[in-house]
């Protein structure tokens, strides 16, 4: 039995810190979440970072520095986003490798979100794809709909496979706008995934518990993390990630799939 990768992605690009004090902003918050996250049995993070102000940013030398100090400090697979917030130009989303992360992600479409649009037009989704492949960086595909599924395969069919050589996707799922956060849109997307790619789900907001066991069900892997879900449960606001990363590691662990090392993990992904 394969054990389970669990990502966390412990801060995102919407939440607001006024809103959501438990939210990991500032680079000692991000280190602190980071170890604890992989105290409970996270293999990955996925990383978006705040400026002084607590507002997305992609500030080149700030992701270099969050990079270097995760390392520092964890053992942890350092995974930027390069889909930002959806404010964010492509000129400034290609320049997060620039960063060095060991993964990033590489959303394969555009969807609604929530009153905005997360644009991701084919020329710029093939653009970032060559730049993975020119500096080392594995890309994880973060698909919100199945028609980004689609798009993957074209991405996989014109410039091949990836750094590492390995798929391994995200459905990030129950985004409005995107594919619904159940069982059904998941036997969908893992029936139209290339052969051989490996998948993590991610259920926001209510769909996060559906989400999760579904996946682990159907033999895939998790993502929590407070990107995705600000309450515990219902009235019940998020006191730290590590909290959705342990229920994630307890449940992985109910179905006989414990979490993955970071070691582990990096020889599952491709990761050097
Ligand atoms: N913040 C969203 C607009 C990613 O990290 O690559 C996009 C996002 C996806 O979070
Ligand atoms: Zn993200």
């Amino acid at each position: 039995m394969v054990k389970t990768l669990i990502t966390v992605a412990p801060t995102g690009a919407e939440a607001d810190k006024a809103a959501t004090p438990a939210l990991p902003v500032t680079l000692d918050e991000l280190v602190t979440t980071a170890k604890e996250c992989e105290a409970a049995g996270a293999a990955v993070i996925h990383v978006h970072i705040r400026d002084d102000q607590a507002r997305p940013t992609l500030d080149t030398t700030r992701l270099t520095d969050t990079v270097a100090a995760l390392r520092e400090a964890t053992d942890l697979i350092v995974q930027l986003s390069t889909g930002g917030a959806v404010t964010d130009g492509f000129d400034a989303r290609l320049a997060v490798l620039d960063a060095a992360p060991d993964a990033c992600s590489l959303t394969c479409g555009t969807v609604n979100f929530g009153d905005g649009v997360f644009m991701n037009p084919w020329g710029f989704i093939k653009d970032l794809y060559q730049l993975t492949k020119e500096r080392g960086v594995v890309p994880e595909f973060e698909l919100f709909d199945l028609g980004h599924v689609a798009t993957l395969h074209r991405l996989l069919a014109e410039f091949g496979p990836p750094t590492g050589g390995h798929v391994h996707c995200d459905l990030v799922m129950g985004v409005p706008g995107g594919m619904a956060g159940d069982l059904p849109a998941l036997a969908a997307a893992i029936d139209a995934l290339p052969q051989g790619a490996t998948w993590s789900a991610t259920g926001i907001g209510r769909t996060t518990i559906p989400v999760m066991y579904s996946a682990l069900a159907a033999g895939g892997h998790l993502r929590v993390g407070m990107e995705d879900t600000l309450s515990y449960a219902r009235g019940r606001p998020v006191a730290a990630n590590a909290e959705l990363v342990a229920r994630a590691t307890q449940l992985a662990e109910i179905a006989q799939r414990p979490p993955m090392s970071s070691a582990e993990a990096r020889d599952y992904l491709g990761i050097a």
